[in-house]
């Protein structure tokens, strides 16, 4: 082992900073390459049948395996494991649960998770009962297997009291996932508040550059670690390495850029406050990610997020430029209109993903917005 390899993987006095930027990624072996190459290759030559520890990237991959120690530093994890969405990770979790598995899942979800455990795993015995978790006194009854938490929720932005929930939950035998991305481990580690398993959509703040699908589960249970790896491997929902290089340039801005995202998403949410033309603004106190109801009708909505420049209207968050979409209409289409009503998702909510770019031109943006949200 050369000079360049005694960079160790992970020490585990690093931050969150030096961790999204050197764990599992010390300098390559044979040239010393600083960064962690691509490697494109489906296939390893082998010296005996069977001898090598590379044998086939559905099953290996270098560059996997740096992004997923990486991932796995940064939530505190022991094992990390990427895929090739962020749903693929979901899917994952799901299909590692016995047959006819009750899940309790958060009432206010991504609306893909919502349809992947209503419209197909519910086809396979599965049971899926959607509650508010951010209600103290939830029960979590006798006989559940997995609680399925988003904290913040995508797109009102509620937050549940992980550990108390986490509590109850292993109270019953229960293990508990939180969809931590948008939180990022930044603001969030579930693992530390007593969660079992933590995933994310990698295609969200990990990557940060709206150029990449990709999903990651990260745990310290070492028995769903194995399930998780399994299944990872014999179905083969994996990420070319490319996508995994790409995520790792990613993450090593994550800390700054969170920062930035959070310091513009709190100066829009202290000034969209103060508007007489706003009925509601949600907000966690934390992160990138704002919502907020217009006073008036969905057509005023409508012209509110057709009229920006900056804010790009689109589905997807996370990245640095600067997003907005109608969840109703666009990202939770998906879920049932009396099932949006119920929870208090809004029609004419919108939803921002603010970017970093100057936060003065994203408040002109807005404004301009707002004066065209005004013209009936
Ligand atoms: O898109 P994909 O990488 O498969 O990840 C799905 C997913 C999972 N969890 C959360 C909290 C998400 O927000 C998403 C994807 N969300 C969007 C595309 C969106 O605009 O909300």
């Amino acid at each position: 082992m050369s000079e360049a390899n005694k960079t160790p993987h992970l020490d585990p006095a690093w931050g969150i900073g030096t961790r999204a930027i050197h764990a599992g990624q010390p300098p390559e072996s044979v040239t010393g390459a600083v960064m962690t190459p691509v490697f494109q290759t489906s296939t390893y030559a082998q010296p005996h049948p069977g001898a090598w520890p590379w044998e086939y990237s559905r099953t290996h991959n270098p560059t996997r395996t740096a992004l997923q120690e990486a991932l796995a530093a940064l939530e505190g994890a022991k094992h990390g494991l990427c895929f090739s969405s962020g749903l693929a990770a979901i899917d994952t979790i799901i299909r590692a649960l016995p047959p006819g598995a009750s899940v309790v899942c958060g009432d206010d979800v991504y609306g893909g998770t919502y349809r992947l455990f209503t419209r197909e795993w519910s086809r396979f015995g599965l049971n899926f009962t959607f509650v508010d978790t951010t209600n103290p006194e939830l029960v979590i009854p006798e006989g559940t297997a997995l609680v399925w938490l988003e904290s913040p929720t995508n797109p009102l932005l509620k937050t549940s009291d992980i550990r108390a929930i986490a509590e109850k939950a292993h109270a019953v035998g229960a293990k508990v996932v939180v969809d931590n991305t948008f939180a990022t481990p930044v603001f969030q580690r579930p693992l530390e508040l007593g969660a079992d398993v933590v995933m994310h959509s990698t295609t969200k703040y990990l990557n940060g550059h709206s150029d990449v699908i990709g999903g990651c589960i990260l745990t310290s249970d070492d028995a769903l670690a194995a399930r998780y790896a399994f299944l990872q491997n014999a179905v083969g929902a994996v990420p070319g390495p490319w996508d995994c290089f790409l995520v790792m340039r990613g993450l090593k801005t994550l800390h700054v850029r969170m920062e930035r995202h959070q310091a513009s998403a709190q100066a829009i949410v202290a000034w969209l406050q103060g508007r007489p033309d706003v009925a509601r603004v949600h907000y966690p106190g934390f992160g990138g990610m704002v919502s907020f109801v217009l006073k008036g009708d969905l057509d005023a909505a409508t012209r509110f997020v057709k009229a920006t420049h900056l804010f790009t209207l689109a589905e997807s968050l996370g990245g640095v430029e600067s997003l907005i979409e109608l969840p109703a209409i666009m990202t939770h289409a998906s879920i049932p209109a009396e099932v949006r009503a119920a929870i208090g998702l809004d029609d004419g909510l919108i939803r921002l993903s603010v970017g970093i770019e100057d936060l003065a031109d994203l408040r002109r943006d807005l404004e301009g917005a707002f004066a065209a949200a005004a013209q009936a």
